[in-house]
């Protein structure tokens, strides 16, 4: 029963016939399928929060702002829908305004919802509670912000802040409401119809049939053609459909990494393990729903092989994607499924099949990467390095491929990323294209609270701390997550020295052996610190076949790791501190 209806129903008097812009709201999410609100309590909304869970909404409360956001938008990655975060003012709607930003770089559908204080106040700058000018802080972050000045108005703000965030290029949405907006009353009736469900929130968009076309005249030319795909296609839910396209095609594909397992990673056609060896041979590749920026340096570089070498048929929902790097001589401006159905249609008798040598040449360079992967990841090594560890982990999975993974860290994201094979879609949530850290525990719960599954997530010791207090809403909450913390004693290595000789510590290192089990204990989960590989797949197996809340707190060579993982070349390189720093020449 709506909160509207619930007032209707009860003994006669002024209050019943009535209803408020609190349970107007409520009943405006509701009303479209919003029924989880990732939250962190206070004036104006502790109440808002407590009576949405008095309506039966599902109140997930956490101990920051910033985890609460990246849980609603995670949340809408995996649905489709946005996530709402909900935040008091200022500190609090900052604190959030991190996750709206990082959703609308993402293409992550979500909405903040912040408490704001008395307008006439703010504008004169009288010093409110809490006082700031939200809606104008907000609105360079997001894809829309909007403020609400009265009751009557929610309906249609709430529809228009859904619309905002899923349509087109999906992304965050701001919405503002003063305190006072949220006890303004009004007639129960009158208030039902101000609702508004929003019908077709993200309308398919069709590629034209000339597009189409001249994607098919691009493909019929490719000698070496490749597949990438992105999050887009992740979030678009078309598996099936781009399934068929590559196996109808033939053509191997590479899954950026939170498209890995929309076809698992151990499928024939799958590039990863000749990842260099198919960006810089192949001629033609198909974007879908992977945007061309430094994630793939651009397009451009040597590891796309000789200039101009290529030409590109890209899939995207946004028509300024097109040409953002480099050019793209067939643009498919159109959701993925519509795009990869429309292809797949007009591929019949086009001949459209990759040259037997250029699949043979793919396959023996990913077999022969393989193999000398599946060495490394078997060694025994003390201390413990990261292939060892992730050995450990991508056998987990293989064996519970259910499992959400969620990973961050430098070096623990990057050799997780590639050598955990994911098997099926949206069942990996990382950094993103921001390649943020402390997204873990936020996505760690949305992915728990959404699915129901079990979460496994990856976190480097560094990446975790940015959110380790989480861990006391997953025990709260009793959410099945696992957590690994890859312990190498700090940011890319453990082993730093500062470099003026003094006493403190380098920058980049913690604490050594930091017991970061002893914070999930103090909560009330399992805790484990493990040192060698067969220690890890104990407390792994338990911890996955419990589903309780667990921390393996797992102790990683101080000196396995690499500055900045992969990504150590984006590092500004100075003549002048490598005259100053001999250490500066020997650095990765
Ligand atoms: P990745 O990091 O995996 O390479 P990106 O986040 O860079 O992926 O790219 C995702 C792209 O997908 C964005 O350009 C976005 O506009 C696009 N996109 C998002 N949703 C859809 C959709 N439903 N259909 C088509 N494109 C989409
Ligand atoms: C919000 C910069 C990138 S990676 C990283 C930092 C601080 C931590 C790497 O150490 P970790 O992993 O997690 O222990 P490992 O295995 O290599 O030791 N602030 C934000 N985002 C980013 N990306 C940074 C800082 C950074
Ligand atoms: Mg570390």
């Amino acid at each position: 029963m709506s909160a509207t209806a619930q007032a209707l129903s009860g003994e006669a008097g002024e209050a019943d016939t009535m209803t408020d812009g609190f349970h107007l709201l409520i009943d405006a999410l509701k009303l479209n399928g919003i029924e989880t609100i990732y939250n962190v309590p206070g004036i104006p909304i502790t109440d808002l929060g407590r009576y949405a869970q008095g309506q039966g909404m599902r109140v997930i409360s956490f101990r920051h702002e910033q985890h609460a956001g990246y849980a609603a938008s995670v949340a809408g990655f995996l649905t489709k829908m946005p996530g709402v975060c909900m935040t008091v003012s200022a500190p609090g709607f900052l604190n959030g305004l991190t996750a709206v930003a990082n959703a609308t770089t993402n293409c992550w559908p979500m909405i903040l919802i912040s408490g704001s204080s008395e307008r006439e106040i703010v504008d004169l700058a009288q010093g409110d509670y809490e006082e700031m000018d939200q809606l104008a802080i907000a609105r360079p972050f997001c894809k829309a912000a909007y403020r609400l000045t009265y009751a009557q108005d929610i309906g249609i703000a709430v529809a228009r802040a859904i619309r905002s965030a899923v349509s087109g290029r999906p992304g965050g949405v701001y919405l503002d409401i003063p305190g006072a907006m949220l006890g303004q009353v009004m007639d129960a009736v009158e208030g039902q119809k101000t609702l508004v469900k929003v019908i077709d929130p993200a309308p398919r968009m069709r590629p034209s049939d000339e597009a189409v076309a001249r994607a098919i005249g691009v493909m019929k030319e490719a000698k070496r053609p490749l597949i990438v795909i992105g999050k887009g296609a992740a979030y678009d839910q078309s598996d099936d459909l781009i399934r068929q396209l590559v196996e109808k095609s033939g053509y191997p594909f590479l899954p950026m990494s939170m498209a890995k397992g929309i076809l698992p990673d151990t499928h024939p056609q799958c590039a990863s393990a000749a990842r260099s060896l198919v960006l810089k041979e192949s001629d033609v590749v198909i974007m879908m729903g992977a945007r061309i920026n430094w994630l793939l340096s651009h397009g451009k570089g040597k590891q796309w092989g000789e200039p101009g070498g290529k030409r590109f048929v890209q899939m995207d929902i946004e028509p300024e994607e097109m040409d953002s790097n480099v050019e793209i001589a067939a643009p498919l401006v159109g959701d993925v499924g519509s795009c990869t159905e429309a292809l797949i249609a007009a591929m019949d008798g086009e001949g459209i099949s990759p040259p037997k040598e250029w699949l043979d040449q793919v396959h023996t360079k990913a077999e022969a990467n393989m193999q000398k992967m599946s060495t490394r990841l078997q060694n025994n090594n003390h201390p413990m390095d990261y292939h060892a560890a992730l050995g450990v982990l991508k056998q987990a999975i293989n064996d519970r491929p259910d499992t959400i993974l969620v990973n961050e860290g430098a070096n623990t994201l990057d050799l997780a990323r590639s050598i955990v094979n994911i098997h099926k879609p949206r069942h990996r949530i990382d950094v993103g294209t921001w390649g943020v850290m402390g997204i873990g525990m936020g996505a760690a719960i949305a992915a728990a609270v959404e699915t129901g599954k079990q979460v496994l997530a990856v976190e480097g010791d560094s990446a975790f701390g940015f959110c380790g207090m989480e861990v006391e809403t997953i025990c709260r909450y009793n959410l099945p997550v696992c957590v690994v913390v890859f312990n190498n004693d700090g940011i890319y290595r453990g082993d730093g020295e500062n470099w003026g000789g003094g006493d403190d510590p380098a920058t980049t290192v913690f604490v050594k052996s930091a017991r970061y089990d002893m914070m999930m204990e103090a909560f009330g989960g399992v805790g484990a610190w493990v040192k060698t590989p067969d220690e890890l797949k104990q407390a792994v197996e338990a911890a996955l076949s419990s589903g309780k809340p667990t921390l393996i707190n797992a102790a990683i060579d101080p000196a396995a790791g690499k500055e900045s993982g992969n990504i150590g070349n984006l590092n500004p390189q100075s003549v002048v501190a490598q005259r100053l720093y001999p250490q500066a020449r020997t650095q990765k």
